[in-house]
């Protein structure tokens, strides 16, 4: 706790966190410490749960599980478990925004399709067949087509991954056998592979993996991504103000949190309209502030430069401010604890996701397949939310007064015409004003102290002249440091300053949501196209400093399979250090370090010979800048680059 409060970057984190002890509100952080010691099995992959013999723990004493399973076979099982519930989540987000993409084009949905130029470019990119039709008629049948990428049982190919996929990658995919048919049938086959008496060979869970991933990748990050720019709309650049002294004593304050952006564009439309905004005035609020929080805060300030606040170990902060009058959730990240605070400030909290009930919230759903009474219930939400300003207790409000500037909707699109083109950007790699492009994306864990992780690695990175893009939690860490502000120009390089100061854009481009990292795998995809070479000899990387979510598995690994190396922090699932295990073994510390097949296979020369990328795992967030810095700086060389 005592790391937490001193390390946390942002200053209003640090002073909700001990604003809550001193009121003796329950957060994350009392639970973490009441879980400790965690068990040292859990934290290595070890313990295997996938029957009803065990559960088992792998250690010297008992190698192997009861059905004979070793450690190999459990930690693999483990992580390619992980990675698909990861890819399930993701796979409902994308179903309900393809669904809302046929509804509205059906009329049914009151919506109007504001991404038309993704809606052609898809339809070539599938070779559809659009003679004659117009954007609706063409919107729906991509929408099929990545609904088919989503579910089908049969041998692919998957319209996204042959659409997008660099063909270096198809043909090394192709030889590997890992070709994937679908979102649904990876799932499915994962849990087939890891149930009792399944496979027992880790290395064909190893290539399940990168099929996995590979659906993961082209169906539902790329579906979710282009589906909802095919609905709202291509981000482009905008400068906003962030973090949580947006929120205003006198303002009916509404916080909007989860991953999937239909029903809340929606909300959002009728908060904006004159009967709403009246009746902020008629229950005494001066106005209505908007916040996001997570993804769809990410979603929202992209496209509209929505003010974020915080990220998912800041959702219980944020309510505690005691000023938020609701709280609109919708699915995923949206943790139990989050109705504990709102209770203990008699926050109003609407749950609109039939898959992500609370109890005891006013629950208001939207379905996809049945948005009658969208406009109707957005607008019930609306009013709601607004209403319960005039029981707010005034006596509990404390807001921190902190606002960062920051300016975000860095798209695919956006970023690329700020630099005038791939082949500028290339120039800038090859001359080394920019020295390479990292992503570092991700969750929170409550296992660093929060936030500074990623805000210590970023700001070596872009030291060093490291261009950066982010998503999810990790955006808003970033956001909240000012690091996505044109400002931070300062605290770059001497050549990334002067280039981020002439293009008048941060060092740090903050590109969306977690869905939305496809935006960057694009741009390096088409970078080492233009460059001539594969993707794993360029000065890429991927960096999940804190990673938390089952879904974060997926993302690395989609780099990995295209051949961009990960760096991720502790504590990863992948089992490191991996103990040498000794016998009655507790806690963390009474297991050695040691090296086995899995260690080996993601950090060694077993993944790498498959796919050209590694995975390096390095807690401490200084080493970890330096460890990216080298693999930069080795690509470099290779390539021949100064
Ligand atoms: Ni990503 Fe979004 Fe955050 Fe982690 Fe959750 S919000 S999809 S999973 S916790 S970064």
């Amino acid at each position: 706790r005592e790391d937490v409060l001193e390390l946390t970057p942002n200053r209003a984190s640090k002073e909700m966190l001990e604003h809550l002890a001193e009121q003796g509100v329950e957060t994350f952080l009392d639970r973490f410490e009441a879980q400790q010691p965690q068990c040292g099995f859990g934290l290595r992959g070890l313990c295997c749960r996938m029957c009803q013999w065990g559960p088992c723990r792998i250690s010297e004493k008992a190698p192997r599980g009861i059905c004979g399973r070793d450690l190999n076979l459990v930690v693999m099982s483990n992580i390619v478990r992980a990675l698909v519930a990861g890819l399930a989540a993701h796979g409902r987000h994308a179903h309900e925004v393809i669904l809302t993409i046929i509804e509205a084009a059906e009329g049914r949905a009151n919506f109007k399709l504001k991404g038309e130029q993704r809606v052609w470019e898809l339809a070539e990119k599938f070779q559809l067949d659009t003679q004659g039709k117009d954007l609706s008629a063409v919107a729906k049948e991509v929408a099929f087509c990545l609904l088919e990428d989503l579910g089908r049982m049969t041998a692919g190919p998957m319209y996204m991954l042959e659409a997008y996929a660099p063909q270096e990658r198809k043909q090394i995919w192709k030889r590997l056998g890992v070709l994937p048919r679908s979102a649904s049938y990876e799932v499915m086959e994962t849990l087939h592979m890891t149930t009792l008496g399944g496979c027992s060979d880790w290395t064909a869970l190893a290539e399940q993996e990168l099929r996995s991933a590979l659906a993961y990748c082209y169906s539902t990050l790329f579906g979710s991504s282009m589906a909802t720019e095919i609905l709202f709309g291509i981000p482009k650049p905008k400068i906003t103000q962030v973090n949580y002294g947006v929120l205003k004593e006198d303002h009916v304050n509404i916080l909007v949190h989860g991953h999937s952006p239909v029903m809340v564009e929606k909300i959002l439309e009728k908060i904006n309209s004159p009967e709403i905004q009246e009746l902020a005035r008629t229950v005494g609020a001066k106005g209505i502030v908007v916040g996001g929080m997570c993804c769809t805060g990410d979603e929202l300030l992209a496209r509209y430069g929505i003010p974020t606040v915080t990220n998912i170990m800041g959702q219980e902060l944020a309510l505690g401010t005691g000023a938020v009058d609701a709280v609109v959730v919708d699915m995923q990240c949206v943790i139990p604890g989050l109705k504990i605070v709102a209770d203990c400030f008699g926050t109003e909290v609407i749950t609109t996701c039939n898959s992500n009930r609370i109890p005891g919230a006013t629950h208001i759903p939207f379905d996809a397949e049945n948005p009658a009474n969208l406009d109707e219930d957005a607008l019930k939400v609306a009013r709601i939310a607004v209403e319960s300003f005039a029981k707010r207790d005034r006596s509990k409000i404390r807001i921190p007064q902190v606002t960062t500037k920051a300016m975000a909707g860095w798209s695919y699109e956006a970023i690329k015409d700020v630099f005038g083109g791939t082949g500028e950007i290339l120039r800038l790699l090859r001359e080394g004003t920019i020295k390479g492009i990292v992503t570092v994306v991700g969750c929170n864990t409550p296992k660093v102290p929060y936030e500074y992780n990623h805000v210590t690695i970023v700001r070596k990175l872009i030291e060093s002249g490291i261009l950066v893009t982010t998503t999810g939690c990790c955006s808003h860490a970033l956001l909240n440091a000012g690091l996505c502000a044109p400002e931070a120009a300062e605290y770059a390089s001497s050549s990334l300053k002067e280039l981020c100061q002439q293009l008048g854009i941060p060092p740090v481009l903050a590109v969306g949501g977690c869905v939305d990292n496809t935006r960057t795998l694009r741009l390096f995809i088409d970078l080492a196209e233009e460059a001539g070479v594969s993707l794993a000899d360029m000065p890429f990387m991927f960096v999940g400093p804190e990673p938390g979510n089952e879904k974060t598995v997926g993302q690395g690994v989609s780099f990995l399979a295209h051949g961009v190396s990960n760096l991720v922090g502790f504590p990863a699932p992948i089992p490191v250090p991996v103990p040498k295990l000794k016998e009655n073994a507790e806690t963390h510390d009474d297991l050695d370090p040691g090296i086995n097949d899995i260690v080996d296979f993601f950090g060694g020369e077993g993944l790498y010979e498959k796919v050209g990328a590694k995975v390096f795992t390095e807690p401490y967030p200084k080493l970890a800048a330096q460890t990216i810095r080298m693999h930069i700086r080795r690509k470099r060389l290779a390539l021949g680059w100064k």
